[in-house]
């Protein structure tokens, strides 16, 4: 298991998302949680995973480019801690000194520690492994790269499935998987953050939290992390 990320200071209020699942620069998804961003007075945002449908780099001008720079800009010098989600493909952020992208963040508020992850550790459904273990190998980044973005982006989007499914249906079972998964890390830090599921939620364990940021698409929700504890949001943009 890779440690997680160095702390970083001073981040109460640190701002919590994951899940927007946008499907390019162009998705109204992107502008709200930009114009979100950007009034927030947060210290630094932490993004947990699948901030796109299907996203990847490639060599070229890719058409994640362009978002990932709107959310850049959006954050500005504030500190952007990312962990990458099972959507976020072939990803790649470019090295700013803001910016950290890791499987697992450690952050510490108001003397608590919390772990932040996109929360996919958890889930063993095995149509979900097996898709995970292809979607990571070499050949399979081989392929996409290789196709190049046009065709590579519409193999991928066809992989992250249809864009008609309700990002609110949440799978029990697999909040359930997160629950043991989360409660299992409790100890160490008295705070879990997940993602992935789309739950919304915080709930009391014993020698903790657990907190699901719920998903940007659809649900337009997330957390700030205070001094005081964690406190989860809807936003509304009217
Ligand atoms: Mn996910």
């Amino acid at each position: 298991m890779p440690s997680p990320a160095a702390a970083p200071t001073r981040l109460d209020g640190l701002l919590l998302l994951s899940d927007a699942h946008l499907r390019g620069p162009a998705d109204p998804g992107l502008a709200a949680l930009c114009a979100m961003i950007a009034a927030h007075t947060a210290p630094g945002v932490a993004l947990l995973g699948d901030l796109l449908h299907a996203g990847w780099t490639w060599r070229g001008p890719s058409p994640a480019d362009d978002v990932l720079q709107a959310i850049l800009d959006a954050v500005g010098s504030r500190p952007l801690l990312v962990c990458p989600g099972n959507h976020d493909f072939g990803l790649r952020w470019p090295k700013l000194p803001q910016l950290c992208v890791a499987e697992r963040h450690l952050v510490e508020v108001g003397g608590r520690r919390a772990l932040l992850v996109h929360g996919d550790e958890a889930d063993r459904r095995r149509g979900y492994r097996l898709t995970r273990r292809v979607v990571q190998g070499r050949s399979f980044a081989a392929l996409i790269d290789a196709l190049g973005p046009i065709r590579g982006q519409r193999a991928l989007d066809a992989l992250a499935g249809a864009p008609g499914a309700d990002p609110r249906r949440v799978d029990a079972g697999l909040v359930e998987a997160q629950r043991q998964w989360g409660r299992a890390q409790l100890g160490p830090v008295e705070l879990v953050v997940m993602g992935h599921s789309h739950h919304l939620g915080l709930e009391a364990q014993p020698g903790g939290a657990l907190l699901w940021l719920g998903s940007w698409v659809g649900q337009r929700s997330g957390a700030v992390l205070g001094p005081e504890g964690p406190a989860v949001f809807r936003y509304d943009s009217a």
